[in-house]
């Protein structure tokens, strides 16, 4: 008996650290030759087996509960130090591309940023007012019959924008002057879908209204436009040109990039690019929103996006913008 309480003190203060040590207690005390299974063999040795058989069936179940309990504590040490290896490099986090078109409306937008110019955005669906009305196009005029409109069938007055000019109109329309903005956004037109040309596509536009705004400032805007875009290299010219919501209007080319203006099939034997319209806001159009013509004046550009990012990454086919091949898109830089 005196060797029984030994023995329960010894595995009460058993400790172990790994699981080497757990195994080796288990050896000593429940194994086939353990100490448990030998005070057992004594059994045929003693007078009182009833006494004897309880004393022996307790130690036996301290020694096993000892034994589960050492189990429990290091099994979650060991999971750490051999299941992970903590100087294994992390798993890498996949790295998306960005899409040519936000590329280039990213460049462009950052370069007006520059010069104090805020990003705004506005809705695709438009009612009829805020994308051809407000822009000195009233109902039957030719001018909008130049773009192929997408109607929503249960609302005629309800459109898909044709450009993004909506946002500048609804800008004005809030009376806060004066007014600097830059309006990237898709656009919708019904136009049958070819290599060439989208039903949907991308544009940039822009505006500036306050007192003593001149075309002086428009020309000088978009020339430091041009060049930061296309390279200080390039030549640029201003033809006088018409849009129903600007005048005087002017379309701006610049020397073709492929043919250093010689003249090639890109910029059809002319050697110039034509890469965006532009002009002094219509007086009609400043006071269809709020504003007195008299007291403000401002100018208006837009460009589209898809013509130069098929030129600048040398793709033909514009479709690939929207099909979503990873194939496609995974080979544009993730920068900017
Ligand atoms: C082009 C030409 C242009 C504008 C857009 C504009 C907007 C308002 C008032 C006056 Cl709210 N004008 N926008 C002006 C001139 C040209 O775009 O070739 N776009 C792709």
């Amino acid at each position: 008996m005196k060797q029984i309480e030994e023995f329960k003190k010894e595995i009460t203060d058993y400790s172990a650290s790994d699981e080497k040590s757990v195994e080796e207690f288990r050896i000593k005390w429940l194994g086939t030759k353990g100490l448990v299974k030998n005070l057992m063999g004594e059994m045929k040795n003693v007078s009182d087996k009833k006494f004897y058989g309880q004393v022996i069936n307790e130690f036996r179940q301290i020694a096993e509960a000892k034994y589960q309990e050492l189990k429990s504590l290091t099994t979650h040490d060991s999971q750490l130090t051999t299941q992970i290896d903590l100087t294994l490099p992390g798993d890498s986090i996949p790295v998306g591309t960005r899409h040519p078109i936000s590329l280039m409306t990213n460049r462009i937008i950052s370069i007006f940023q520059r010069l104090g110019f805020a990003v705004a955005e506005g809705p695709e669906i438009e009612d009829d007012w805020h994308n051809f009305t407000a822009l000195n196009l009233p109902e039957h005029h030719p001018a909008r019959d130049m773009q192929d409109t997408f109607y929503v069938q249960q609302n005629p007055d309800w459109l898909l924008r044709t450009h993004t000019s909506n946002i500048q109109i609804r800008e004005m329309q809030k009376g806060k002057l004066p007014i600097r903005i830059i309006c990237p956004g898709r656009v919708y037109r019904n136009e049958t879908v070819s290599a060439r040309s989208h039903c949907f596509f991308h544009q940039v536009e822009g505006l500036y209204i306050d007192e003593n705004v001149s075309f002086a400032d428009l020309k000088q805007t978009l020339y430091f436009f041009a060049k930061e875009m296309y390279g200080s290299d390039v030549k640029i010219r201003f033809r006088p040109s018409y849009f129903p919501f600007t005048e005087p209007s002017a379309e701006m080319d610049i020397s073709c990039m492929l043919c250093k203006g010689a003249g090639c099939n890109v910029c059809k034997k002319t050697g110039w690019l034509e890469i965006l319209g532009s002009g002094m806001v219509h007086p009609n159009v400043l006071s269809n929103c709020g504003i007195d013509p008299n007291k403000y004046t401002g100018f208006a550009f837009g460009m589209g996006i898809e013509r130069p990012a098929l030129l600048k990454y040398g793709i033909n086919d514009i479709r690939l913008f929207s099909e979503n091949d990873v194939r496609f898109l995974k080979q544009f830089t993730s920068a900017v």
